[in-house]
């Protein structure tokens, strides 16, 4: 039995990683300070885990919470690209300031190895599809900045100081639990509660942008063989995490109005500013090294969103 600190673990992602290690019978330690994450994503595994109410930018509590802790996947963040453009400052803090601070407890406590979840907004518009890992990053905003300054902070930690990491670019991650009632909420979340609500969404653009649509379940295996694979194969690494597959938003409208019965149109309103208009992923390098493969496709996961997002109403 391995010890895991999950840093937000109140989110959709780091409450879902939290629910598989506690299946797989693994200690599951959890740290969040709640900016994004909900308490609720914990009630139903609180007693089962050692949670710590904390920030990242607290290193003293980063330091403890990394003790005896064998591997570290470290979720939190405030992952949203318009709210970077609106607020900078705080993006860069939460999602760098917060990453070094858990890089050096994790060195300092001699953690086996750092997972991170990285993002695929580090490749920025590049018209190549798919988007390989060897690709120049390009990133276009503050949020996307963020995240590959953390990678290469991922990097800079395995070379320096030895200390193992791997950094996970996740595209476009979705699933039961991921926060809808945001302006800054994922698509898909925000789509799907407007259309059960009957409520009319809103697509920034001509909806023609597509998305690499990744369902959590394969996010959660990415990161459980990231912790296993041998470090001549991963540490220091970057991977895509997708399912390389893109769908454009009027072709998800589509399918969620078969799967919602929101019948009325969708609106279209102004591009968001920093957005990238194609996100495809080439996934064989974590095939390859860490024998990743997407278990659960597009479709399979749209629908098993939405019959979460109706019986979690009633
Ligand atoms: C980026 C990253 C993703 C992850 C995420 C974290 C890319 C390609 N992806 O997601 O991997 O790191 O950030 O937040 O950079 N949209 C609408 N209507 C709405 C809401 C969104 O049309 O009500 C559009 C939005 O303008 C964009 C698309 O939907 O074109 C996806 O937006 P998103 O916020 O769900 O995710 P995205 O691609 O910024």
């Amino acid at each position: 039995m391995a010890v895991y600190l999950i840093t937000g673990i109140g989110g959709f992602i780091g409450s879902s990683l939290a629910r598989e290690l506690l299946q797989r019978g693994e200690q599951v330690r959890g740290v969040d300070n709640f900016s994004t994450g909900k308490q609720e994503n914990l009630a139903s595994i609180l007693g089962q885990i050692d949670f710590r109410e904390a920030d990242l930018l607290d290193l003293d509590a980063m330091k403890s919470a990394c003790g005896g802790v064998d591997y570290v996947l470290h979720q939190a963040a405030i992952p949203s690209v318009p709210k970077s453009v609106l607020d900078p400052i705080g993006s860069n803090r939460a999602n760098v300031d917060g990453t070094v601070n858990v890089l050096v407890a994790a060195r300092d406590a001699k953690v086996k190895r750092v997972v991170y979840a990285a993002s695929s907004s580090a490749y920025g518009d590049t018209p190549t599809l798919p988007k390989h890992e060897r690709m120049t990053p390009d990133p276009i905003s503050p949020y996307a900045v963020a995240k590959l300054a953390s990678e290469r902070y991922m990097i800079s930690f395995y070379r320096c100081y030895g200390l193992e990491t791997v950094s996970l670019r996740y595209f476009n991650i979705f699933g039961p639990r991921q926060d809808p009632s945001s302006p800054y909420s994922g698509v898909l979340a925000k789509f799907i509660t407007q259309m059960l609500n009957g409520e009319q969404p809103t697509i920034f653009g001509d909806g023609e942008q597509s998305r690499d649509f990744t369902y959590i379940d394969n996010a959660v295996a990415a990161n459980l063989l990231a912790c296993e694979a041998p470090a001549a194969q991963a540490a220091g690494k970057v991977f895509n995490v997708a399912t390389g597959r893109r769908v454009t938003l009027n072709e998800t409208f589509k399918l969620l109005q078969g799967l919602t019965s929101y019948s009325g149109p969708v609106a279209y309103g102004a591009e968001r500013g920093g957005d990238i208009k194609h996100s495809l992923a080439d996934i064989s390098s974590a095939e390859q090294h860490l024998g990743y493969k997407p278990k659960v496709n597009f479709e399979d996961g749209l629908r098993r969103t939405v019959d979460w997002y109706r019986s979690s109403r009633s």
